[in-house]
């Protein structure tokens, strides 16, 4: 393997979570398709604990976050966690760029996650082209960048929002950090300091396609040329044009496809509602209670992830009381589901990976945003890619149970919910024409290669 004639070895550093593992996973296959080595660098705990396996189609390395034996989580705070990150990423960096000097293939370019800036001040002590892999829409990256030139001040205080590219914003669409001040200041400044390194990056990567996002793009492109190369979406599920590409390849948490695929094919099409707030879900006791009963009085099926940590927060014998009506997993393929016939709506934080895998699939979505760029990313569901409803939030911050069934309705059964099918289905042909040959992304894809490669 060693011996093949690599046209220049890449190396993917995502934040270590998997929202942003998974698209910079995915992007890096796609590289190899282009005929380039690509090394996946996580931290050494969650190779350990998940020791994924190296391949032809690539390869898995490590740094350390300074957390090897209980992963960020048993950080103090927020804060200590990213400095500590730093300092100690930083270093485990430089020596897996080291460690690969000597070898037919050293490293040649560095695609990073911009939560972790850093990394592009340590490719360019040695010299390495440099590029920076957004993981959320343009448009909130957009917003950032707004803020971080002091083009948008904060706090805000007169709505709606005018931004070039976007259209006008009021302030629950903006991203949780904004609207609500205060709220995570180390991860708010995290997300503003993204654009602390992007004038110096030799390219700026967006998992978006162009389709999605032409305005803000553009606008964006005035500033600093942003090329969108997805969506970072397995090949199985969009164009095939790589071969045993169906699965992301790093799941942090299991998932039993077996129960999930079986109980869906029982199911008519179109006629069950999946449920997910995505790796990171922490609700309220009160919002799982709302979510519970709108599903038992809801004539529709479910497919609900409840991940352990959230397990707990369920109404008491709800599981037994459902029966047949409703399945409830820790974890699930989440691709192998959405393509599933049996799915007829999407239920959904919004996350951006999960947004572009119902956009990709065709699946109408309900959005109900819990923070970051879900708030942003719903608005868009609802009002540009008109693919959905957003759920309305109660002044005590809850989605209440008549909302979520109003909602599901609204997608499973209304005269609206017949376009969102409609738009959905427009945009899956959208999302499989800009990665395949000669479309817009694959195109990006290519131009990207060649800044750094010689041949
Ligand atoms: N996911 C999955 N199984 C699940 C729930 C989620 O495989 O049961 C995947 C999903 O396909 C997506 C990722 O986990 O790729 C979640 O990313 P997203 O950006 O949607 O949300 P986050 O977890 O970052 O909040
Ligand atoms: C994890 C931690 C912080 C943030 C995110 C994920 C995200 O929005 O992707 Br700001």
């Amino acid at each position: 393997m060693e011996n093949k004639a690599y046209r220049g070895h890449v190396l993917a550093l995502p934040f270590p979570i998997q929202g942003h593992i998974n698209p910079l996973l995915q992007f890096s296959k796609h590289l190899v398709s282009k005929g380039l080595k690509a090394t996946l660098a996580t931290t050494r705990f969650i190779h350990n604990t998940m020791q994924p396996q190296s391949s032809s189609s690539l390869q898995f390395d490590t740094i350390s976050d300074g957390y090897d034996e209980g992963g960020f989580a048993q950080a103090e705070s927020i804060h200590a966690s990213l400095n500590r990150m730093e300092t100690i990423g930083s270093k485990t960096l430089a020596d897996l760029i080291i460690k690969n000097k000597n070898t037919a293939n050293p490293i040649d370019c560095i695609i990073y996650d911009p939560f972790l800036p850093w990394a592009l001040e340590v490719a360019k002590k040695f010299g390495i082209f440099g590029a920076a892999f957004f993981t959320q829409t343009c448009t909130v990256n957009f917003i950032y960048h707004h803020v971080h030139h002091g083009l948008l001040k904060l706090p805000i205080t007169s709505t709606p929002i005018s931004i070039p590219g976007l259209p006008v914003l009021e302030l629950d669409d903006m991203p949780s950090f904004i609207s609500v001040p205060g709220s995570y200041p180390a991860y708010f400044e995290m997300v503003l300091n993204q654009f602390s390194s992007t004038d110096k990056a030799d390219a700026v990567l967006v998992n978006t396609f162009y389709e999605l996002e032409p305005e803000v793009v553009d606008s964006m492109s005035k500033v600093c040329q942003v090329l969108p190369i997805g969506p970072t979406i397995p090949s199985f599920y969009l164009d095939k044009r790589l071969e045993n590409d169906n699965d992301y390849g790093l799941n942090l948490l299991l998932s039993d496809s077996f129960v999930c695929n079986n109980w869906l094919n029982t199911k008519p099409e179109g006629s069950v509602i999946y449920l997910s707030f995505g790796s990171m879900a922490s609700l309220s006791n009160k919002q799982m209670e709302e979510l519970a009963f709108a599903l038992k009085g809801s004539k529709f099926h479910f497919l609900w992830v409840v991940m352990a940590s959230e397990e707990a927060k369920l109404p008491k014998k709800f599981v037994e009381e459902i029966g047949n009506k409703g399945l409830v997993v820790q974890w699930c393929s989440q691709l192998e589901v959405l393509s599933n016939k049996a799915i007829g709506c999407f239920l959904t934080h919004c996350g951006w990976n999960s947004t572009l895998e119902a956009l990709s699939l065709g699946v109408p979505m309900v959005g109900v945003p819990q923070w970051t760029d879900q708030t942003t990313t719903a608005k868009y569901v609802q009002d540009v890619w008109k693919v959905g409803v957003r759920a309305k939030v109660c002044e005590n911050g809850i989605v209440e149970r008549e909302e979520i069934e109003f909602c599901i309705k609204e997608v499973m059964e209304s005269e609206r919910g017949k376009d969102f099918q409609k738009n959905a289905k427009k945009w899956r042909e959208l999302a499989i024409k800009a990665v395949s040959e000669g479309g817009n992304s694959d195109k990006n894809i290519d131009e990207f290669v060649s800044k750094f490669v010689n041949s």
